[in-house]
């Protein structure tokens, strides 16, 4: 077998795929406060003021706004980091996860 045979076979097994990314989606509704909407997209998106008011006011008016994308298993983390710290507060809030 020659050198560049070997090259060959190496470079194939060790070709990384690209990680699928997935939308955490903001839901509207008609309890939460937008004051503490605002406060999630910051603290848990690191969104900052006027991207997180931008994002809050489109969902509000529109029903729903992209926050933001990111792999998997962390969209999923951030979406119930957000919901459960709504819940607590007795907000309906609510995120999905999207495949991009
Ligand atoms: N619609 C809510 C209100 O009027 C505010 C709100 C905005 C709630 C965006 C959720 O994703 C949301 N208090």
């Amino acid at each position: 077998m020659s050198d560049s045979d070997v090259k060959l076979r190496l470079s194939k097994r060790t070709k990384t795929e690209k990680p699928k990314l997935y939308k955490v989606v903001l839901l509207n509704d008609d309890y939460t406060p937008r004051e503490f909407v605002v406060l999630i997209l910051k603290g848990e998106f690191r969104l900052d003021s006027a991207q997180a008011d931008v994002v809050m006011l489109t969902a509000h008016q529109k029903g729903a706004c992209v926050v933001s994308v990111y792999p998997k298993d962390v969209a999923e983390t951030k979406a119930t980091r957000a919901i459960d710290a709504a819940g607590r507060l007795g907000y309906p809030l609510q995120f999905s996860v999207e495949p991009e």
